[in-house]
């Protein structure tokens, strides 16, 4: 019987008396690591480059595009940390000019034998190979010798330098450990493998990144730790004389894994599966990076328009009329919201595809949904991939979705021998999760979106906690069904003892008050609720060696350097001896990392049936290789502190490497209590993020953007700045879907030559063209940045179209009251804007603004995408290219996609500073070649920028050809 405190409607009402005594006995068992010390914790754990005896090539073939050889062990097995696997395949192959593979897997695989998994194409792409490639014609070359046993390297042909060495180390291939190693130049500058939250963009030279994606419910912020997600791809640049080049590293793998980088090295080892390593030439940043997406992983998806729109969110959202005045709240202050977001509140106990008919009735939300859709925005619930097992002995908790699947039989299954479904913990109570390997977990998946969208018409989906969380160990609800937990074996946010008083980072300057008080209330909830201490096997045997033959897949012998205590793959996650339904009981030991991009895949393919046609729009909190082609993602349950505000550039950048774009975070901070300095500054911020949410837990301070006088001002201003370029940052998503290219880019991307730039992530660019200098920390009225290119490149600031005046290299300070962000233009560049309205949608009907930012030459090009902003394949689309030079803009137009808002006005920044004509009077138009009237247009001059208004009547904006020349 599930267990109730008075007055209890939903599970996470404050607790009674006994609420945590059943789940407390089973979260006990959570504790669970061997009493063992784990290697990584051993100083005298066995190095395996010291006693293995690596492997030797024979029966190696050449071919024009592949190198193949068997790769025997060269004597006796060290059986390190698994069982030594002795005939390995080496498989190279050469496939197109930039891109080149390494393949080295075991020989012998009986077909279905898992236990020496390979990752499967329709879990992670593993890319294609262009006809006709050759080593002759490749810009990379593989070497090899087998002195003192097999080793390769990876050459850059043109400059003859190793990009890629194993040579002077040992390959060991075991069941469950692989480890090779690779030099590194000195100080060598290394970019990616995410999900961490990292104090910078480059990563450290002495740093260790582990992946088995997992979350911290209480902590969902470690910092250089595994998280949600698994991208084992790094992009490395190396400068020379004024110039650089840049190749990508990308491992196939999604076993639980470390890359230890080390000075001069970098320890690449994984628990399972094989080594595949991909190479991708460059030498650009960012071809290097298209590359891998082209090759490999696929390129972005072409998310709706509205995405690009400001998205609203909290924990704690309890009912319709709670979510109508926040979108009023943003109406009332004139700040657009594009979407209101629902988090685990609407649903009825925390159960997928349901509603709480106490307090999101489901009349009462079709109303509400008329009129959100109405006024062009939209509704994106969270959606878990958990489903609440019932409880058998009563009767009325039936759980109709549960019984849908199980009719299907798609649950991940216990494992160990038993068939029976996982029951683990997630917030409804006992849990299953669907497998998204089982065949009929697709139409379940379907069926339940379009059953749902019947009743409430979503837009979308927040699919949460797809790292496959579960709160107690193993398959803790077998057998006892009618024990239903009645609270989550931890306190929420706001509960007794868990109520957060944090604050930011210097609110005792601005507030000492408030912060006096909050210190003084956590001090006391501090002494009443101490925090329990866990105990977790500490004891001293070292490490546990491998037992020949066996495979250990609990515990296994090498352990990974995980964030929560005990460093065990069990904790908080779906065991590891879970089994999927794929015909060869394979286990979530192989598959872990795979389950934030199945149920991704999954979900892209359930929206298209509920929205044929439609380009599906959802985020992903697990992702790996290859999501990127099909969601998006956000970075995690921030802390309301500038430092953390800090570090969610780095991670953004990260995510371009991963071929994720479509990023944002927590804006003002989810843990925590926001306050109006950072919120201020951190709507500031995500403003450039293509993902702008603000999110927030339960039972903090409220933090949307129009709870402070001077943070709704400065949002409305930098939203002005956000919808201007929204057609912009929609054409560079149409660049990054199409041909690999980035959006959010680090300033090293753009002016790769400068080594100078290597370091900087507390500026960033979107784009080729928006430079952002974001203030990033408390009390400032200023920030710093340096303007790359200077004196060849010009910039000008985006709000007065003043030229920047610095010295190259300067770090230059910019005035940053609180309600302004600096952003500058880079000259060269044309920006086609809408004038903002409402919504992206209104915004869509406006006229044109073209803004002109002149290079030295007095010249500049752009670029504009434009189409209906929804269809998934849409063919009717336009593309424009933008160029002026000697005195005239052209535009050139090819597409059919009807846009048909004019030209407004036409702006010039840039040109009497160095131009030296006089003053423009009058502009000729011809549209298609035909000349046409425009004596309403005028022309004036301010601070070194030239205004054309008044073109309205002359021409719709894209409609054909045009040629504007100023007399
Ligand atoms: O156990 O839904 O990252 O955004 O508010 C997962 C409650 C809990 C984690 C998400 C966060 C969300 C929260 N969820």
């Amino acid at each position: 019987m599930r267990l109730t405190v008075a007055g209890q409607t939903t599970l996470d009402q404050p607790p009674g008396p006994n609420t945590y005594t059943p789940t407390s006995t089973l979260a006990s068992t959570l504790n669970l690591a061997p009493s063992v010390t784990p290697n990584i914790l051993d100083p005298a754990a066995p190095d395996a480059q010291t006693f293995c005896p690596g492997y030797k090539a024979t029966n190696v073939v050449t071919s024009d595009d592949t190198i193949t050889a068997d790769l025997t062990l060269a004597g006796a097995p060290c059986n390190a940390y698994g069982n030594d696997i002795s005939d390995l395949k080496l498989q190279v192959q050469y496939q197109n000019a930039a891109q080149l593979n390494v393949k080295i897997f075991p020989k012998f695989m009986a077909p279905g034998n898992r236990s020496l998994y390979i990752l499967d194409d329709s879990l992670s792409p593993s890319g294609s190979i262009s006809t006709g490639s050759t080593a002759n014609g490749s810009d990379l070359v593989f070497e090899w010798c087998n002195e003192p046993s097999f080793q390769f390297r990876v050459k850059r042909v043109q400059s003859d330098e190793a990009l890629f060495d194993t040579f002077g180390s040992i390959l060991v291939f075991e069941d469950q450990f692989l480890e090779l190693t690779t030099k590194m130049v000195p100080n060598y500058n290394i970019y990616g493998l995410p999900e961490a939250i990292r104090g910078s963009f480059r990563l450290p030279n002495q740093y260790t990144q582990t992946f088995w994606n997992q979350y911290n419910e209480m902590n969902d912020q470690p910092i250089d730790a595994n998280m949600h997600s698994t991208h084992p791809v790094y992009l490395e640049t190396r400068y020379g004389n004024s110039s650089s080049k840049s190749h990508v590293v990308y491992g196939r793998n999604l076993h639980g894994q470390e890359w230890l980088l080390r000075p001069e090295q970098l320890i690449y080892r994984t628990i399972g599966g094989s080594f595949d390593f991909y190479f991708f030439s460059g030498p650009s940043p960012t071809q290097a990076l298209a590359q891998q997406q082209l090759g490999v992983i696929g390129t972005p998806v072409m998310q709706p328009y509205w995405a690009l729109g400001f998205h609203q969110v909290r924990w704690s959202y309890q009912n319709w009329t709670v979510l109508q005045e926040i979108i009023d709240g943003y109406a009332a202050a004139n700040i657009q919201l594009e979407a209101i977001w629902n988090d685990l509140d609407y649903l009825f106990q925390y159960r997928i595809f349901s509603h709480d008919n106490n307090t999101y009735p489901i009349d009462e939300g079709q109303a509400f949904l008329a009129k959100l859709h109405a006024n062009g925005q939209y509704w994106m619930p969270i959606l878990d991939p958990n489903v609440y097992v019932p409880d058998p002995t009563n009767g009325t908790d039936a759980n109709p979705t549960y019984d849908r699947g199980k009719a299907l039989d798609i649950y991940i299954k216990r494992g160990e021998g038993h068939t029976d479904d996982y029951i683990g913990i997630q917030w409804p109570g006992f849990s299953v999760w669907p497998d998204f390997l089982h065949n009929a977990s697709q139409d379940f998946w379907t069926n339940e979106m379009l059953m749902y969208h019947e009743q409430l018409a979503f837009d979308g989906w927040w699919l949460d906690i797809n790292d496959l969380s579960s709160w107690c160990t193993g398959s803790c609800g077998t057998g006892r069904l009618a024990d239903q937990p009645v609270h989550v074996p931890f306190k929420l946010p706001g509960e007794p003892g868990q109520i957060n008083y944090d604050y930011p980072e210097g609110f005792d300057q601005t507030n000492a008050t408030e912060a006096a008080s909050a210190s003084a209330a956590s001090a006391s909830q501090a002494s009443a609720y101490p925090t329990p201490t866990t105990t977790v096997g500490t004891a001293t045997v070292g490490f546990t060696s491998a037992t020949p033959g066996v495979r250990n897949i609990t515990f296994p012998p090498y352990v990974l350097n995980l964030t929560l205590e005990g460093h065990s793959l069990l904790r908080e996650v779906v065991a590891p001896y879970a089994t999927h339904n794929d015909g060869y009981n394979t286990t979530e030991y192989e598959l872990h990392n795979t389950y934030g991009y199945a149920s991704g895949q999954a979900t892209y393919n359930a929206l298209l049936s509920v929205f044929p046609g439609k380009r599906p729009f959802f985020l992903s909190r697990s992702t790996s290789p290859g999501s990127g082609a099909t969601t998006g993602h956000w970075g995690g349950d921030t802390n309301s502190r500038w430092g953390n505000m800090y570090m969610t550039i780095p991670e953004a950048l990260t995510f371009s490497v991963a071929g994720i774009p479509y990023f944002g975070v927590e804006t003002c901070g989810f843990n925590g209590n926001a306050d109006m300095e950072l919120c201020t500054r951190w709507m500031q911020l995500s403003a450039f993020f293509p993902l702008y949410r603000n999110h927030n837990s339960r039972n903090t301070i409220a933090q949307e953007a129009f709870r402070w006088a001077t943070t709704a001002e400065a949002t409305r201003r930098v939203m002005d700045v956000r919808f201007r370029l929204l057609p912009y940052q929609y054409t560079l998503f149409y660049a990054a879907h199409k041909r690999g290219e980035t959006v959010l880019r680090a300033l090293s991307w753009n002016f790769p030559d400068d080594e100078s730039l290597k370091s900087i992530d507390n500026q960033f660019m979107l784009g080729p063209s928006i430079l952002i200098t974001p203030v990033l920390a408390p009390l400032l009225r200023t920030s710093q940045g340096v303007f790359p290119g200077v004196p060849n490149t010009r910039w000008y600031d985006w709000y007065t179209l003043e030229e920047v005046q610095v010295q190259p290299g300067q770090n230059l300070t910019l005035d940053a009251p609180l309600e302004h962000v600096p952003v500058h233009v880079r000259g060269g560049s044309i920006i086609a804007s809408q004038t903002p309205g409402n919504t992206t949608k209104m915004t869509r009907m406006n006229p044109w603004t073209i803004l002109i930012a002149l290079d030295s030459q007095q010249e500049a090009i752009g670029e504009l995408y434009l189409d209906d902003g929804l269809s998934q394949e849409p063919t009717d689309i336009k593309e424009v290219k933008l160029a002026y030079a000697n005195s005239t803009l052209t535009t050139s137009v090819s597409g059919s996609y009807d846009d048909t808002n004019c030209l407004a006005n036409i702006t010039i920044a840039g040109w009497n500073e160095n131009g030296g004509h006089a003053s423009w009077s009058a502009v000729e138009v011809s549209v298609g070649g035909n000349s046409v009237e425009s004596k309403e247009v005028k022309i004036t001059n301010r601070n070194g920028a030239v205004y054309v208004t008044g073109l309205e009547g002359v021409a719709k904006a894209f409609d054909g050809n045009l040629s504007i020349t100023f007399k």
